[in-house]
């Protein structure tokens, strides 16, 4: 992507950040989101923080986590908080009507699912470009899964149509900050999402997959001709 589409999708995903992060008021428990456009709302949140909001974060990853304190945005965890009021995260892909998603670039899909699941509101945060007619259409799905027995959880995906690749870093595989690997998932537009959740789900060595399946109840996008609303 030329620098200059760089630099104008930053300013969209900005923008609906700091437009979503309005909706958190004082006192919340909020789901941090992870990846790029998450990491836009941790600033926002921190810039409110900094004027006088009182919240506290529960970060998805452990790159929002250090974001998180590098910012000043006070942490909490499972043990002391089980409810989330509002989470604000990014996503791979966006259905505006039925608000399904496909998350999971960064490699925090498990956690993000976990955050997501037990929250009151989950807001997505997207640019223009996240937004489908139907999940699948960017042709990938991440999917995680267990290290042991990899190879043998990876034909199976390939049996129910996903054409699975072992993401690497660095030439070595890709650990999750569960210490999984991630299957991306070569995929078509996918016709019944629902179906194909059940089926990945019930293959063994699959810990998750990067659909997520009537959890957001609001869609922010950044649009060039200003910030787009949805809500559910
Ligand atoms: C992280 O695992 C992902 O689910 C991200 O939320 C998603 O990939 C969107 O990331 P960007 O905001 O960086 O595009």
């Amino acid at each position: 992507m030329p620098v200059g589409d760089a630099a104008m999708l930053d300013e969209l995903k900005r923008a609906a950040a700091f437009r979503a992060v309005e909706s958190v008021d004082n006192g919340m428990v909020v789901g941090l989101g992870s990846g790029s456009t998450a990491a836009f709302a941790i600033e926002a949140l921190a810039a409110r923080i900094a004027t006088g909001l009182s919240v506290l974060g529960i970060p998805t990853s452990e790159a929002s986590a250090n974001l998180a304190r590098r910012l000043g945005v006070p942490l909490t965890a499972f043990d002391i908080h089980r409810r989330i009021d509002i989470t604000i995260d990014g996503a791979d892909e966006a259905e505006p009507h039925s608000f399904h998603l496909i998350k999971g670039r960064g490699g925090a899909l498990l956690r993000e699912k976990i955050v997501a699941a037990a929250s009151d509101r989950m807001i997505v945060v997207v640019d223009e470009t996240k937004i489908v007619n139907r999940l699948g259409a960017g042709g990938f799905l991440p999917v995680e899964v267990v290290p042991f027995g990899w190879q043998a959880t990876f034909a199976r995906l390939a049996a129910v149509g996903c054409r699975p690749r072992l993401r690497t870093a660095d030439g070595q595989p890709f650990l999750t900050d569960g210490g999984h690997f991630i299957a991306d998932c070569g995929v078509a537009e996918i016709e019944d999402v629902v179906v194909l959740e059940a089926k990945l789900a019930h293959i063994p060595g699959v810990v998750d997959t990067g659909l997520f399946l009537g959890l957001a109840s609001m869609l922010v996008v950044g649009r060039k001709s200003g910030v787009e609303v949805l809500e559910r």
